[in-house]
């Protein structure tokens, strides 16, 4: 075992606990040093977890290979584990404590005997931050010690704060055999307490990710009067200089990351507009002294999907993963460079695949279904100090303001390109219907609407009636509340081509959003919010008529007949918990577009 940092006695009581569990050979404190990082990376190219990549052209980066049942997250293995099932509500998968710890502990027993278990002490958010939550990742993964040195705070620093007695949220992982049918992602909020075992892909693993900052977080914010979310952060630099902070939720699918670091079309930025990004995935925001919603982004790196990752698309991120990215189940060049599909350049003549099998273009499986170089799922992980427009706030304590909230979906007729919420309640209960529809990418019939509150249907801890009534609630805290926005950047013509000409443009949107938030301009009142007046949006630059943007910003109020069924449907689930000011906004919203 190398040295012991802590003077925790809880965090002392709690590795012996689960070493004479996973009976590991050896022990690894995790302390955040360039050093030791450098002794993890040779020892797992030794063992094969890591595949060194040509340091010149991509320094520090590695790339590694899952088991290839291994790739996403599982959320039929996610359970939130509290006392009462009503507490984890429609919206969870739930266990009781006791099964749940019983049955993993049968999976945990002698699961890393073999092998190091590392102790990696992590800072959710800046260290000493009141914001931040400390938590305590052991592993027996290589890989997850090295992504959680990218992904979270890592360092002499936390071990300071648990010696001063800070608590800290128990994050137990190991791959144990890797087996699907061995695979347990739980969560117990009221134990302040992770356990995943039987996976390596990065969602399950990374504890400090969606188990904590978003899971056991969500959990505890509502107690603790605060908001954990999945949303990017991105400052606007106006042209006068000012920086304005928004916050997005969006499904998957819909472009958060590309959002959060947009490089403004040549119109805005000949004006003066350039972005800030704070953070790509995750939020958590509290009411400060000021009355005025603050916001950090948790992590301290990026973890993004590869495919569709391009100069087009994301130029910031590809100048970001030039260095010290760990790519996650993308393609090998015989140069030793990466690829996945809708990378820059051409496609390689050859390679070896996310599964490590020789590929070359056009290879189809035995279905005849062409086979992917890259899995579409592959990832990589990155420092977002990396990133050409990271934000010099990202260490601020206390965060960044936010003037908007922006919540969206991928809807091709009903929703407009953008509408603002009449006031918080309203803006809650369009957050709460938000909803997007499946793409020909996805499993199951296209077109078919799923909503996702938040975009937080996978990651709420805790029952989404009660975290409806939260948010609520936290309207009537603040006084001054961020205005509320829903986007559609997704509508389609009849012909089913996308009327909004694409994600660079979108910049032109977020600058009515200020606008409205500074009362700079007015808007059009209609049955479902305020939606811009056509002359309001800078088509500067951009070739789309006026025709086409009011086609954009139709409020079509008998399309929404039937989006009031599918809401009735989705919020009888939460039964009489739903709070009775979400029914409400339905039968104002019926009664706006006259439904009767
Ligand atoms: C993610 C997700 O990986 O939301 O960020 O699934
Ligand atoms: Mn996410």
């Amino acid at each position: 075992m190398n040295k012991v940092y802590t003077h925790n006695k809880k965090l002392k009581d709690w590795v012996l606990k689960v070493t004479r569990l996973c009976r590991p050979d050896n022990i690894v404190w995790i302390d955040g040093t360039d050093e030791q990082k450098a002794i993890l990376e040779t020892e797992a190219q030794v063992s094969g977890e890591l595949i060194q990549l040509d340091q010149k052209a991509l320094p520090g980066c590695f790339l590694h290979r899952t088991a290839i049942d291994d790739v996403a997250r599982t959320e039929h293995l996610t359970f939130i584990c509290t006392r009462r099932k009503s507490e984890a509500g429609p919206n969870n998968n739930w266990m009781s404590p006791k099964v749940a710890y019983n049955k993993a502990r049968g999976i945990f027993k002698d699961s890393m005997a073999g092998r190091i278990m590392y102790v990696i002490p992590f800072s959710m958010g800046p260290v000493g931050s009141e914001f931040s939550k400390i938590g305590v990742e052991l592993t027996d993964s290589r890989y997850v010690a090295l992504n959680m040195l990218i992904m979270t705070r890592v360092g002499s620093a936390v071990l300071k704060e648990l010696d001063k007695g800070k608590d800290f949220t128990k994050c137990l992982h190991s791959k144990a055999q890797l087996d699907i049918n061995k695979r347990l992602i739980l969560h117990f909020p009221q134990d302040n307490t992770i356990w995943s075992v039987g996976s390596g892909y990065g969602g399950n693993v990374l504890l400090g990710k969606k188990c904590l900052s978003l899971r056991i977080a969500s959990f505890i914010a509502r107690r603790e009067r605060w908001l954990a979310e999945h949303m990017l952060i991105m400052g606007i630099e106006e042209p006068n200089g000012h920086i304005e902070y928004i916050a997005a939720a969006f499904p998957s699918a819909c472009g958060k990351t590309n959002l959060a670091m947009l490089v403004p079309p040549e119109g805005l930025r000949v004006k003066g507009y350039r972005i800030w990004t704070v953070g790509d995935d995750i939020a958590w925001m509290r009411v400060d002294s000021d009355g005025a919603l603050w916001a950090v982004n948790p992590e301290s790196g990026f973890f993004g999907v590869a495919p569709g990752t391009n100069s087009k698309t994301n130029p910031a991120m590809v100048e970001t993963i030039n260095k010290g990215a760990i790519f996650t189940n993308v393609l090998l060049k015989p140069d030793n460079t990466v690829w996945w599909e809708g990378a820059d350049g051409g496609v390689p003549s050859e390679g070896v695949d996310w599964q490590g099998n020789h590929w070359k273009p056009g290879m189809k499986d035995a279905k005849g279904n062409p086979i992917l170089g890259a899995h579409p799922n592959s990832r990589f992980t990155v420092p977002i100090k990396n990133c050409p427009s990271a934000s010099f706030r990202l260490d601020q304590h206390h965060g960044v303001p936010i003037s908007a909230i922006i919540f969206g979906g991928r809807r091709a007729h009903l929703t407009p390109l953008i509408y603002e919420a009449f006031n918080w309640q309203h803006g809650v209960f369009v957050g709460a219907t938000m909803a997007s529809e499946r793409t020909a990418a996805q499993v199951g019939q296209v077109g078919e609407v799923r909503r996702d509150p938040m975009a937080m249907l996978p990651f709420c801890g805790y029952n989404m009636a009660y975290y409806f009534r939260h948010w609520l609630n936290m309207g009537k805290r603040m006084p001054k509340a961020p205005k509320i926005f829903h986007v559609n950047w997704f509508r389609t013509d009849e012909h089913g081509k996308f009327l909004w000409p694409g994600f660079t443009e979108n910049l032109r949107v977020l600058e009515w959003v200020l606008d409205r938030c500074n009362n700079k301009v007015r808007a059009r009142e209609t049955e479902i919010g305020y939606v811009p007046y056509s002359q309001d949006i800078d088509l500067t630059g951009l070739d789309l008529s006026k025709e086409v943007l009011d086609r954009l910003l139709e409020v079509k109020p008998k399309e929404w007949i039937e989006e009031l069924k599918g809401i009735r449907k989705f919020f009888q689930e939460f039964k009489k918990d739903l709070p009775k000011e979400l029914w409400e906004e339905y039968e104002s919203l019926k009664k706006r577009i006259k439904a009767e």
